[in-house]
């Protein structure tokens, strides 16, 4: 990318005529010219909040046209986007807030913050609040920042193995590297239009899906979340779609959603989570299109991809995207052989630049020669497809959005009646894996689950409470004292069947 600014190369692939609808929302469109202009007054207003280049612009705010405006805003003006679920309770958005010291935080006018920011702006999924107050009478900000490609423009929290969230710091080359080969690799074309219904606080809905359709100057049908029934009006309007496993198993279930219904559909794309190799395989006996999955992460973008033109396999995530290397190794970061498995590894323009206050972290993670640990357990063959099978890292992935067990188990632990907790996944069918806590309490202690879920519910976003508890007298050791949650796993697994 020759521009200094990430905006910049997009708007250089804005279609001639500006009058071209790029968002079509539901209270109307927005064209690339008002976006153009849109974004500019949003860094504006920005400004008057004193935000420079650099600063951090924490935005947990529900999908709206306005909060792609002010992710654009961030890009011109350099400012460093951290966008957050707006699941997280005040509690996790506090740790967020301490860690990240953002300049200003933007969120929905309902939301009350113990106040640690110096300024706050609201909006919400109507457009409306502070923020807009102050953007309706701004004038647009025309002039666009440097920014170096291994600069930093966003910054996505990902939670920990300890039970501590991490924010990866995300630069320009990453994103604008990861944006032309996906955009090239499925063969976005002229009159593409792009149905979008993944949140965009996530590296999913925020870069790969919003930057593809920048890239082709396509318009997005913009639905605010993952309505299946919206969804499924909308399909024969569009000719791409991503999204999450759920997406396809929810569409699946639905009784209008049949061949005739995707004849104008050029491309469905998942990844965030396993796609099962049944919802793939119903998935085309339905509709005769075979779901191409690709596999990344937050620190990474996008990393392996199924080829447009080539063979899309079942429980494959295809090959390592054009530029970025990968290799299975062994637990010192050796590589084994082909077939065998092991930990998968990868180095590229792709790959995020370390965690935010976390040297010592970032180190754990990189090999001496540059190559990043993903904690992912992956099988290569001799022509390079990958197959994910399975997670170094304790976690679990419930409807696309990561849940790490230890940060559940922590909150349960806290609760006084609470001896320990063990906390993990089984096959859910709707989220892919359901979160599962067993629970062992004190001697003589008794505890309602309602009132274990009640304390939860005020520490962690709703997606990581557990969807069942169980009590049980003690929690399965081997002999070196490690909770073998193998065997949980097993004992639950029709928990959600
Ligand atoms: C909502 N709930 C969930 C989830 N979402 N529980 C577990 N897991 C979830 N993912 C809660 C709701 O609060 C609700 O609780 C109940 O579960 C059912 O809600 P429902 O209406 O079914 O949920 P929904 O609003 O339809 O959401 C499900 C969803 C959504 C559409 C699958 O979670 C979603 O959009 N997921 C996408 C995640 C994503 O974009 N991941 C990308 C991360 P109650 O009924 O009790 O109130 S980026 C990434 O992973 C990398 C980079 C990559 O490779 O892409
Ligand atoms: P996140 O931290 O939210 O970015 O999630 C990244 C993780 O999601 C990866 O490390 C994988 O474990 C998982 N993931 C993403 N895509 C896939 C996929 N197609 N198949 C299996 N796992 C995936």
């Amino acid at each position: 990318m020759s521009n200094k600014n990430l905006y910049d190369f997009f708007r250089s692939r804005f279609p001639s005529d500006m009058g071209k609808v790029f968002l079509e929302h539901d209270r109307g469109t927005i064209s690339f010219e008002e976006l153009d202009i849109g974004s500019a007054k949003m860094v504006s207003v920005l400004r008057r909040r004193s935000v420079k280049k650099g600063d951090r612009v924490m935005v947990q705010v529900e999908k709206s046209p306005e909060a792609v405006l002010l992710y654009l805003a961030c890009l011109r003006a350099g400012a460093i986007f951290v966008p957050l679920n707006t699941a997280y309770t005040d509690t996790e958005v506090d740790y967020f807030i301490e860690d990240a010291k953002p300049k200003v935080f933007i969120c929905d006018p309902k939301v009350s913050l113990s106040g640690k920011v110096p300024s706050i702006f609201t909006l919400n999924d109507q457009g409306k609040g502070s923020l807009i107050d102050s953007f309706n009478v701004a004038q647009p900000f025309e002039s666009l920042e440097d920014v170096d490609s291994d600069e930093i423009v966003a910054m996505l929290y990902t939670s920990g193995t300890t039970g501590r969230s991490k924010g990866a710091m995300i630069t320009t080359e990453n994103l604008s590297s990861n944006a032309l080969v996906l955009h090239k690799y499925w063969g976005f074309e002229t009159g593409d239009v792009l149905l979008h219904a993944l949140p965009i606080y996530h590296a999913h809905g925020l870069f790969v899906a919003l930057h593809c359709a920048l890239l082709n100057g396509s318009k997005i049908l913009f639905h605010k979340n993952f309505n299946v029934d919206d969804v499924i009006k909308d399909i024969p309007n569009a000719t791409v779609m991503m999204g999450v496993p759920t997406f396809y198993v929810r569409l699946l279930a639905h009784a209008k959603f049949n061949k005739n219904l995707v004849k104008n559909m050029r491309l469905f794309i998942a990844g965030s989570a396993p796609l099962l190799a049944e919802t793939f395989l119903d998935f085309e006996e339905r509709t005769s299109h075979r779901v191409l999955e690709r596999y990344g992460m937050t620190e990474a973008l996008m990393i392996t991809s199924n080829p447009y033109n080539g063979e899309r396999i079942a429980g494959s995530v295809g090959f390592p995207l054009p530029g970025v290397a990968a290799r299975i190794a062994d637990d010192k970061g050796q590589e084994i052989s082909r077939g065998d498995i092991g930990v998968l590894e990868i180095k590229g323009p792709n790959v995020f630049s370390g965690y935010w206050n976390m040297p010592e972290k970032t180190a754990e993670e990189f090999r001496d020669d540059g190559f990043f640990i993903t904690g992912d357990i992956a099988v290569m063959d001799d022509n390079d497809r990958i197959c994910i099978v399975g997670r170094a890292k304790d976690m679990i992935i419930s409807g696309g959005y990561n849940v790490y067990p230890k940060e559940v188990e922590i909150c349960i632990d806290e609760i006084p009646q609470v001896k320990e907790s063990a906390v993990f996944g089984v096959p859910h069918m709707d989220f892919g894996e359901g979160v599962t806590a067993v629970v062992v309490l004190n001697k003589g202690a008794t505890v309602d689950s309602d009132i274990l879920r009640q304390n939860l519910a005020e520490k962690l976003a709703k997606f990581k409470q557990p969807k069942s508890i169980y009590f049980i007298n003690e929690l399965p050791r081997n002999t070196m004292g490690k909770v073998q949650k193998n065997i949980l796993r097993e004992k639950y697994a029709q928990a959600y069947k």
